[in-house]
């Protein structure tokens, strides 16, 4: 009873009725409802980290036991310097391809109507590399939508393309041209436009952390990490492509395809989150043992487990916390595993029906730079 108690805390609405009514529902509560289970740590871990000033707070797959992430375990990543803002001081600009450009405070952000959305975001670059493996975080986004702000501006009709400026700044240098510029990644008029995007302003209920984009960043449901604009200071809206380093020459995902038995070499810009999912850990009480894990990217219909190299094997989705653009936490009892070692594969099957590619699979194998791995995570332990 007591494990019912604690989710009555945590979990509102009819979900947590239906828990509350039927023991057995519980069984569908991925995350340890009593004490005494024990996580296995895997046998792989990453390695260490090179770019402890790039890459912060990775998620630590084994720690994972709430659907949101807390603000202080969040990851960050940054690509230039960490800027840190006077909220007193800062605005933002909307200009370009505009009839009327705008200058907003944060005071003038915080007035219009308020928006949220639980969505997870993951580094694209996130299982590109061993080191890389908890680009990973799923929060409670709160802030405006950006949708009646580019309205209110009126995008001039020759505009198709809005450019997101962040504070950082870097010298980037490419063929014999050293370019001082601020981070920048664009997406289409008809992209901006979604009523999801937010200017946001709040986490988990907090002030946005210094760290992930204080006092405004862009927030875009179903997308990458890159394309959420950390540090905002402008956002212009242009009648051209725009082709930055984070547009067109980093985040450019190089990969072979086959067209008829010949190989075309497709090189394209990382923009839409894509379907995945991964083993967040194995815990055991007393000879029972379970497989916990995430699932994202799409729509998801099901996650399937595959222990060594045995059938795969159906989990259950735990329903209680879910929101559109959040992970899907999932969990699956592991019945008398035998002695030593072992591996644990997931995969994740999106309402379309795609299948989480394998990592032979010619969509991983044939792609030839890191971003967008979102091939089927392995993971080792020892039983
Ligand atoms: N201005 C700015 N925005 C940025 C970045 C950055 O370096 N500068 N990094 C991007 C990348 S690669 C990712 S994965 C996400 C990560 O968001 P987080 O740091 O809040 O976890 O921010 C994106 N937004
Ligand atoms: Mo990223």
């Amino acid at each position: 009873m007591l494990d019912l108690q604690r989710r009555e805390f945590i979990v509102k609405g009819s979900v947590a009725l239906a828990g509350i009514a039927g023991l057995h529902a519980s069984l569908a509560y991925a995350f340890p409802t009593s004490s005494g289970e024990e996580v296995i740590p895997w046998l792989d871990q990453p390695t260490e980290n090179p770019d402890p000033a790039g890459i912060q707070s990775q998620l630590v797959w084994e720690d994972l036991d709430t659907w949101i992430t807390p603000n202080d375990k969040f990851f960050s990543i940054s690509h230039f310097n960490r800027p840190t803002i006077d909220e007193t001081t800062w605005s933002m600009e909307i200009g370009g391809l505009v009839r009327k450009p705008l200058k907003l405070t944060l005071a003038d952000i915080r007035a219009r109507p308020r928006q949220e959305v639980v969505f997870t975001v993951e580094c694209s670059g996130n299982h590109g590399f061993p080191f890389f493996t908890g680009g990973i975080g799923n929060a409670r986004w709160a802030g405006t939508p950006l949708a009646p702000i580019l309205e209110e501006a009126g995008v001039h009709e020759k505009g198709i393309e809005v450019v997101f400026f962040g504070t950082d700044t870097g010298e980037v240098p490419i063929r014999d041209v050293k370019m001082k510029q601020n981070f920048a990644r664009s997406m289409s008029l008809a992209d901006a436009m979604n009523p999801d995007n937010l200017l946001c302003y709040e986490m988990n209920g907090a002030a946005l952390p210094a760290s992930n984009g204080f006092p405004v960043r862009l927030i875009a449901p179903g997308w990458y990490g890159i394309a959420n604009v950390k540090w905002l200071k402008r956002i212009e809206v242009r009648d051209t492509r725009f082709m930055s380093l984070l547009m067109a020459r980093d985040y450019v995902t190089i990969r072979e395809e086959d067209h008829n038995g010949e190989t075309v070499w497709a090189e394209t810009s990382v923009g839409r989150a894509l379907l995945k999912s991964a083993p967040a850990k194995v815990t055991r009480k007393g000879s029972d043992y379970r497989i916990i894990g995430a699932a994202w990217g799409a729509p998801i219909d099901r996650i399937e487990v595959q222990i060594d190299q045995g059938p795969w094997a159906s989990t259950t989705i735990d329903h209680s916390e879910e929101a559109e653009h959040a992970w899907k936490i999932w969990s699956l009892t592991w019945a008398n595993p035998s002695a030593g070692e072992h591996t644990v594969t997931s995969r994740a099957v999106s309402t379309a029906g795609q299948i989480q590619p394998a990592m032979n699979d010619p969509l991983i194998a044939k792609k030839h730079t890191y971003w967008e791995s979102n091939g089927q995570v392995t993971r080792r332990v020892r039983i």
